[in-house]
């Protein structure tokens, strides 16, 4: 029997979605499951021996090599480093080493030290590399520029999962979206036609987590959930049916384009359904930058009254900023901040522009000679865009950039103002149709949340009037959102020292900015260096895969 070792690679630690002190309080250790690698061992052959160990949650021993015959891993940009160390601790035991996932499947010529990579969707490419395999004549590299047939995706093996880890769980409806924004690499790796799984298929998955004993909090980790309205609103009142049947023992978060706010019978469904939160790329309050950016459906509409729309349907919503885009003419800083205090929403991923590898704006700049070389190596950045990020040429001075960007972090992250938008959030918020209630366990372990809390940011000078303010405010003028407006309180344990640690990162880019020590064709990462090795340069048979891929 083969033993099949699956390794979802670390993420880089100081990152704005690693928010681990957060999770801490209900006595989690990180926020998301790795659902690629539970959907990957899903499609390997069900007699094979699995085991997952996720090293966000848990360390790797010696004893999970040895025992494994093949070793799987991959992931996103911010977990390459790690990747990378795991491709090289298993080959150096003579495993052999299977990788995917998005980023191998963007820069395969970074992981030439695996023994196969399986790009793309494992859906299109796992089963031809399996049938080599037990042929004896597995290939270096297998792509194929085919989409994934959604109806044929198994339910993915959450058996592998250890579900106290994790702050919440994915599932996916859907994959691709319809806009066509410059700098998304997810039109390129999954297509601008929208896939859906089958409302039967996602009922089982949840079927399967419910059976697992799994309760509380599902991401829908699509692109964009609503990509498809049609097929959204025919799934979306067969999900309330069986969460009644269930005693609604799950609340869902996901991700949308800000045109959700356009259509009330869908918000309607979402809220009825128990969706408490959703992620919308906002990107810039700029018409112009939206337009350079191709992200047409953000512009020509106030986003204040878009977002205040989706908030009064129950779903709190988190942000999205880019700066350092070439629309920017001028100053961005205020616009941005305006928007943020105008909308009122207190998570918002303001970030420096990342050309990611995939996509036409990494096409457009490496014409135009501005991509840098190596911008798709994130072994020392992690590829994170609060503190890397400009991996080009920026058409602003960069130091302009940077200051716009320490303004918004500055200005927007101070307890007074991230509280401030809480309790307009509260206020907005109808929490009226919610009928998840949670365990007893769950219970328990935000009533524990509450204390340490209290203890974390109720007895700080810097935040005790703001955080029993919003807190006792909310239970005394919205108590049936308390829950969810102490989780926003929560996310502060991170978000406070995290935008702090941003803060001091970029002050010290300018500084050397300003003192001349980082020139043209240096990225922010260049200025605050590393130990970490550079990558090495791609090999002859991954160059033909992608040259087969672009065919
Ligand atoms: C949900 C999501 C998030 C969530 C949660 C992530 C998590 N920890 O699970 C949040 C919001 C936190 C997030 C953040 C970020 N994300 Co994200 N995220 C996604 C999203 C939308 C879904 C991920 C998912 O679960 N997919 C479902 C599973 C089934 O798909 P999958 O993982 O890709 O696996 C399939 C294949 O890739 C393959 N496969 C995967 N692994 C392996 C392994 C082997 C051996 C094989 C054979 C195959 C294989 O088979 C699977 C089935 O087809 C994807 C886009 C997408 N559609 O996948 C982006 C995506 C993964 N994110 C991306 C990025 C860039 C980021 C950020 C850096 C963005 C930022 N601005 O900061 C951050 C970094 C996070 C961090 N912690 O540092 C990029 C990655 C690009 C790259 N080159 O790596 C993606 C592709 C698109 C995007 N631009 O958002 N993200
Ligand atoms: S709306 Fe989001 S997922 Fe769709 S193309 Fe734009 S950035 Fe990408």
């Amino acid at each position: 029997m083969t033993r099949a070792l699956l390794v979802h690679p670390e993420f880089k630690q100081a990152s704005f979605w690693n928010y681990r002190e957060t999770c801490e309080l209900v006595d989690a250790k990180y926020p998301a499951a790795p659902l690629g690698l539970c959907t990957v061992a899903a499609l390997l052959p069900q007699d094979w021996e699995m085991r997952l160990v996720d090293r966000n949650v848990e360390a790797w021993s010696d004893a999970h090599l040895d025992w494994a015959d093949i070793v799987l891993t991959g992931g996103m940009l911010p977990q390459q480093l790690d990747c990378l160390e795991v491709v090289r601790e298993a080959r150096k035991r003579g495993k052999v080493v299977l990788i995917g996932g998005p980023d191998a499947t963007s820069s395969p010529h970074l992981y030439k030290e695996a023994s196969h990579l399986i790009l793309g969707e494992a859906e299109v490419t796992l089963p031809k590399f399996l049938a080599d395999f037990a042929a004896g004549t597995a290939q270096p590299v297998y792509v194929d520029p085919r989409m994934a047939d959604m109806s044929k995706s198994p339910v993915p093996r959450f058996d592998l999962l250890k579900f106290d880890a994790y702050n919440h769980i994915g599932i996916q409806f859907c994959r691709g979206c319809p806009f066509l924004c410059e700098f998304c690499d997810i039109i390129e790796l999954y297509g601008r036609v929208p896939r859906a799984k089958s409302g039967d298929q996602i009922l089982a998955e949840l079927q399967r987590l419910f059976d697992l004993g799994y309760r509380g909090h599902v991401d829908l980790v699509d692109d964009n959930f609503i990509g498809n309205k049609k097929l959204v609103k025919e799934f979306l009142p067969k999900l309330k049916e069986w969460l009644i049947a269930r005693k609604w023992p799950f609340e869902f978060t996901t991700e949308a384009s800000i045109n959700l706010a356009d259509d009330e019978d869908l918000m309607n469904l979402m809220q009825e359904t128990g969706f408490f939160a959703v992620f919308v790329g906002i990107e810039s309050p700029d018409e112009e930058t939206l337009i350079r950016m191709k992200k047409k459906q953000n512009a020509g509409r106030s986003i204040a009254e878009s977002v205040h729309a989706i908030v009064k349907h129950g779903m709190w919503v988190n942000a999205g900023f880019i700066l350092g885009c070439d629309g920017e003419n001028g100053s961005v800083a205020r616009g941005i901040i305006e928007c943020i205090e105008d909308t009122g929403i207190p998570v918002n991923m303001a970030g420096l522009m990342f050309a990611l590898p995939n996509t036409q704006l990494t096409r457009r700049l490496k014409k135009e000679g501005r991509l840098h070389d190596n911008f798709e190596v994130a072994v020392d950045t992690g590829g994170d865009q609060c503190t890397a990020g400009l991996n080009f040429e920026p058409k602003r001075p960069r130091v302009e950039i940077l200051r716009d960007y320490l303004n918004v972090i500055e200005t927007t992250y101070t307890p007074a103002a991230y509280y401030g938008r809480v309790r307009k959030t509260a206020k907005l918020m109808d929490s009226s149709k919610r009928r998840h209630v949670p365990t007893m366990r769950h219970m328990w372990k935000e009533t524990k949340a509450f204390f340490k809390m209290a203890w974390k940011l109720g007895c700080r000078p810097s935040t005790a009037w703001h955080h029993w303010r919003t807190f006792l405010g909310t239970l005394f003028t919205n108590p049936r959102s308390i829950r969810y407006i102490g989780s926003l309180c929560a996310l502060y344990v991170h978000f406070g020292p995290f935008s702090k640690h941003v803060a001091a990162k970029i002050r010290h880019a300018i500084q050397l900015l300003e003192s001349g020590a980082v020139q043209r064709g240096m990225s922010l990462a260049a200025a605050v260096p590393s130990a970490a090795p550079p990558a090495a340069p791609t090999p002859a048979p991954v160059e033909e895969a992608v040259a087969a891929k672009a065919d």
